[in-house]
């Protein structure tokens, strides 16, 4: 008895002033509870004002959105972020009565938006967190894809006019900007853009999701997305979190075999974009109508817009140089301005002064937001005289800021990187590879029981450590192993500079019939780096990406490599914007798999790779044909 007493009275303490009839003697009357009912916080000494609104879009649809009013706000900008990733926790993560702190967890770039008095929007996307309606990832425009009347950019068109006419403290002028998922969003609103849409900050935009950016690379699945795709789908306010039961991803996903096989164990077949990638694992119509560069190239540049580019972006390192592309040669008001950075994924909002091991002098996050973002904000905002120059991008290696009318800043002339039988590697100027002349090959067995790690182990999830870095980690473990095809120049006696996309034309054979080619153009520092000892013969990767050998004729289909024949494979690498310094050496390396991150190609052609079975994962030897015209990797050689 004496027990359940402290028990009774313990379950009394809690529960609100109702009766219950919890032990034999009959009903009781609770305590009045301490909590009321409702809480009305109040804004006592704070320098802005919180409103937390429904805004309701053209059919009907509430959107979740907070408005965030600087104190004595008077004829202000508005700057506006649409995001999957829940929009009160973006505005109040950190409670503070000052503005400049309380968004400073936010996922832009905070610093600027206090400095010049903007007023902050940030609103949910349709169907997550707070929003209404059906969620549907990267929700593609009305069309073939989306038969609804609504999409991302009615959706902003509709939010803008309502902010327009419901906030009196706004000068009628709003910006949009946001950086990946919510980069993608400044590329909807500018698609039949609100006439209040003055300018459009599209920052690591999700673009292509199958080419270049967060599903695929050129075909190859990146898996580790599985987390992400998980939690972003299972729920509106992605409650349910991905059960990671192993420390290191490259033993969780080779236990798993497919990406399908480890996607089934978990439900994911519940899952509607799951469901999808599953179904258009090659580039048909479901991803190329929604690619955004396809879709912007078709019209001309109406709404000043900045797209910021990161040069080892891990997560989005094709849209936003894929959308410059596409949009520069309809841009006659010369409204179109990029930015390419030393960044990781987003890095630009925070302290640019170093990526991993790589220093890079100053603060370039610092000076993006301060001396092009800010004065591109202002002049269309609040009519500010300066503009930036329409290109803006870091020269790495050297370390310096460099602006242009256009991207890439190149001459036109390439330089061919020829790799030889020797591993060495040549340096021919112009035309085809032009290398020894004297054809030879360099083989590996790629084992996909031992996959080669894209990062050390324990590799951990995206969402974890090491994540944002790993693009500049040192190549040297790779270039170590048997199964990575290395080859090495000379060292430089004078500055080879890069502008733009190196593109590889590889000539190899593979004794399956399926296989996946990771290409690295790597910057190899002298062996003895004076002011950073650790830097002594780094490999830093400039340029690397890996292409799905069935895709070799073309992305929509998947055909099968006919074992033994030396064959083509010709794709971009990513922009890169380097110089390989005097005392430098350039490298190449080939592989057949990129792990975890890659799913594993099984070197037999299968329908489906998302869907492989365990019986279909098969060694190979890969042959790279080296010397003369066969294999060589041309860079775009910068002023
Ligand atoms: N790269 C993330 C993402 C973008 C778009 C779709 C899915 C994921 C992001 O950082 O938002």
């Amino acid at each position: 008895m004496t027990l359940i007493r402290p028990l009774v009275l313990s379950l009394m303490m809690a529960m609100p002033a109702v009766s219950h009839a919890l032990t034999d003697k009959g009903t009781y009357k609770a305590l009045p509870s301490e909590t009321p009912t409702t809480f009305k916080p109040t804004n006592d000494a704070f320098d802005y004002e919180t409103r937390d609104v429904m805004i309701p879009m053209r059919d009907g649809v509430k959107l979740h959105t907070v408005i965030l009013v600087p104190k004595g706000a008077n004829k202000a900008g508005i700057l506006f972020t649409r995001t999957p990733y829940d929009a009160s926790e973006m505005t109040s993560a950190i409670a503070s009565g000052h503005l400049a702190v309380a968004v400073s967890h936010d996922d832009e770039p905070s610093d600027v938006l206090v400095q010049d008095g903007y007023i902050r929007v940030v609103q949910d996307v349709r169907g997550k967190y707070g929003s209404e309606g059906d969620y549907v990832m990267n929700r593609p425009l009305h069309g073939p894809l989306n038969p609804t009347p609504v999409d991302d950019s009615t959706d902003a068109y509709d939010t803008i006019d309502w902010l327009v006419h419901h906030v009196p403290e706004s000068n009628g002028r709003v910006a949009i900007i946001g950086i990946s998922y919510d980069g993608f969003e400044p590329l909807m609103a500018i698609v039949h853009p609100h006439p209040a849409l003055k300018a459009s900050a599209p920052m690591n935009p999700m673009v292509d999701g199958w080419m270049g950016d967060d599903w695929f690379h050129h075909g190859a699945f990146r898996q580790q997305n599985l987390e992400y795709i998980y939690e972003q789908t299972a729920s509106r306010k992605n409650h349910y979190k991905w059960p990671a039961n192993y420390a290191d991803d490259y033993q969780f996903f080779l236990e798993g075999t497919s990406a399908g096989a480890v996607a089934k164990r978990y439900g994911m077949e519940q899952l509607g974009f799951w469901n999808k990638v599953v179904a258009h694992p090659a580039y048909d119509a479901f991803w190329s109508q929604q690619a955004v560069d396809k879709i912007l190239g078709r019209e001309p540049v109406s709404v000043p817009t900045m797209i910021v580019a990161s040069l080892w972006d891990q997560e989005d390192i094709y849209g936003a140089f894929a959308v410059y592309k596409a949009m520069a040669p309809h841009d006659d008001a010369h409204r179109l301005f990029l930015v390419a950075g030393p960044w990781f994924h987003g890095q630009e909002i925070g302290d640019g002064s170093s990526l991993g091991a790589v220093r890079f002098g100053s603060n370039t996050g610092l000076y993006f937001r301060q001396n092009i973002l800010r004065p591109f904000l202002a002049h269309y905002l609040k009519d500010a005289p300066d503009l930036p120059a329409p290109v803006n991008a870091f020269v790495t290696g050297e370390n310096r800021w460099e602006t242009a009318p256009s991207w890439p800043m190149s001459t036109g002339d390439t330089l061919n990187l020829v790799p030889e039988a020797d591993r060495s590697l040549a340096l021919a100027h112009g035309g085809h590879g032009t290398g020894t002349g004297t054809s030879g090959s360099v083989e590996y067995v790629s084992d996909p029981t031992h996959p080669i790690p894209y990062r050390p182990r324990p590799v951990g999830p995206m969402s974890g450590t090491g994540w944002q870095h790993w693009l500049t980690n040192d190549q040297r473990e790779a270039s170590a192993r048997p199964d990575v095809a290395t080859f090495t120049s000379a060292v430089l006696t004078a500055p080879v500079r890069i502008s733009g996309a190196p593109h590889v034309h590889l000539v190899a054979s593979t004794t399956g019939t399926d296989a996946d080619w990771v290409v690295k153009v790597i910057d190899v520092y002298p062996d003895q780096v004076a002011k950073q000892p650790e830097m002594g013969g780094y490999q830093l990767g400039v340029s690397m990406d890996i292409f799905r050998g069935r895709y070799r004729e073309g992305f929509t289909t998947a055909k099968p490599i006919q074992a033994g024949a030396s064959l083509p494979y010709d794709f971009s690498l990513p922009n890169a914007n380097h110089v390989f310094l005097p005392g430098h050496r350039i490298m190449v390396q080939i592989q057949s798999s990129w792990f975890p991150l890659y799913d594993r190609n099984p070197q037999t052609f299968v329908p489906n790779i998302l869907l492989a079975q365990p019986g279909d994962y098969v060694t190979a030897t890969q042959k790279i044909i080296t010397g003369g015209d066969a294999t060589y990797v041309e860079l775009p050689l910068g002023r």
